[in-house]
């Protein structure tokens, strides 16, 4: 995909703040510092127009960025980070929720997990929730520059047998690792979407 423009809409804390033009949207979804802004980051290879950090929980609301005038990205709150009240974090939940259930233009679910770890309980109550609700989904196993090629081959094996409706490939935000195979799944989405 060649990248024409790419610009940062807005941030959304209510339903009613979100888009309403009807462009296609592909959704970045995981536990907190999993590296969601990063992948925006690296797809679009513009550092820094999704505010990534080392502090879990950076973003709280529902991001849009419009991509080539066409499609937008959706950078959504991360999960599983519990530096947060129950309440504010219930409120996350719902507003992720309410998204994902809601939301007729979403083309495309990208569920990050981290290549180095096994799918928390969370990780997998969110794929079975997708799969459950016939949402167009993958996963991107993330931060795989962390481990060695055999290390890698393991870990997608064992995330591929237990996440095993859904395709999984490997991404690094640092290197650039399966950037091209990711593009053709999402252009293939946006696509699909257009009519
Ligand atoms: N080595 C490596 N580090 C990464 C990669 N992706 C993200 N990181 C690092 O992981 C940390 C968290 O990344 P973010 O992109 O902010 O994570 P996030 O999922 O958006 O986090 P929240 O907004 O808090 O939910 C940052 O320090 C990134 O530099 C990757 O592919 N490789
Ligand atoms: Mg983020």
């Amino acid at each position: 995909m060649k990248i024409t423009s790419a610009e940062f809409i807005k941030s959304a804390f209510e339903r009613r703040h979100w888009t309403a033009d009807g462009r296609p949207e592909i959704a970045f979804l995981g536990r907190s510092n999993v590296g969601k802004s990063s992948l925006i980051n690296s797809l679009l290879m513009r550092k820094g127009l999704a505010r990534t950090s080392n502090t879990p929980g950076r973003t709280q609301s529902i991001n849009f960025f419009l991509v080539n005038d066409d499609f937008y990205f959706v950078d959504l709150p991360g999960y599983g980070y519990a530096r947060v009240s129950k309440a504010m974090r219930s409120d996350w939940g719902r507003m992720a929720e309410d998204y994902l259930t809601d939301r007729e233009e979403l083309a495309l679910c990208i569920q990050l997990i981290d290549a180095r770890h096994d799918p928390t309980a969370l990780d997998r109550q969110l794929n079975e929730w997708l799969v459950h609700h016939n949402k167009p989904h993958l996963v991107v196993a993330t931060k795989a520059d962390k481990l060695s090629r055999n290390e890698l081959d393991k870990a997608l094996k064992g995330t591929r047998s237990e996440l095993a409706q859904t395709r999984v490939m490997p991404y690094s935000s640092d290197k650039g690792i399966g950037r091209d195979e990711l593009w053709a799944a999402i252009s293939e989405a946006v696509e699909k979407s257009a009519f």
